[in-house]
């Protein structure tokens, strides 16, 4: 039996994967399992949905996507699946990611997207909320993301502010 695919990482375009990327390397540090394509709602619908299908059956506990502009791509996600999706407004060029986030944020009531803020933070973030639905009910990844936490306080304890000349 081949291993799970635990998270989907979708994008409108490969010109989203440098803000997605951030995503990608939160899975990767916290060793979960993820598969990252760029699939558009309004260009590819019809192979969205067949991928989506596709990592349903091998076992995808949560979907990430992300799109820019009329950011419609994780609500298409959400109608499809009733995993848990995240949704990622990655910055756009006349509007700067608020049209992403306001097309993204405001889904009607019953079709759920939690969506993180524009941009790297968003889709880090999206990860590391991913992540910790997994701790939920894995002693393993509670404990690697406790550890994230505490570096991460460390980093902010250890901080030296500038001295002025
Ligand atoms: C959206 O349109 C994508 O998610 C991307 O953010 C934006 C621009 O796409 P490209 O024209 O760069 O492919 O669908």
């Amino acid at each position: 039996m081949s291993e799970k695919t635990l998270v989907g990482i979708v994008m409108g375009s490969t010109s989203d994967w440098d803000t997605m990327k951030e995503a990608a390397q939160i899975c990767k540090d916290f060793g979960v399992s993820y598969e990252a394509r760029a699939l558009s709602a309004h260009r590819t619908p019809k192979e969205l949905e067949a991928w989506l299908a596709d990592m349903e059956s091998r076992g995808a506990q949560a979907f990430i996507a992300g799109a820019g502009a009329a950011a419609h791509l994780a609500g298409v996600v959400a109608a499809s699946t009733i995993l848990p999706v995240f949704g990622v407004p990655i910055p756009s060029k006349y509007l700067k990611g608020m049209d992403s986030l306001l097309s993204t944020v405001q889904m009607p009531k019953g079709i759920p997207v939690a969506t993180l803020a524009i941009g790297e933070a968003g889709a880090a973030n999206a990860a590391l909320a991913v992540v910790a639905v997994l701790a939920l009910n894995d002693a393993g990844m509670k404990a690697k993301l406790t550890a994230f936490r505490a570096t991460q306080a460390d980093k902010v304890r250890n901080a030296k502010l500038p001295e002025l000349n």
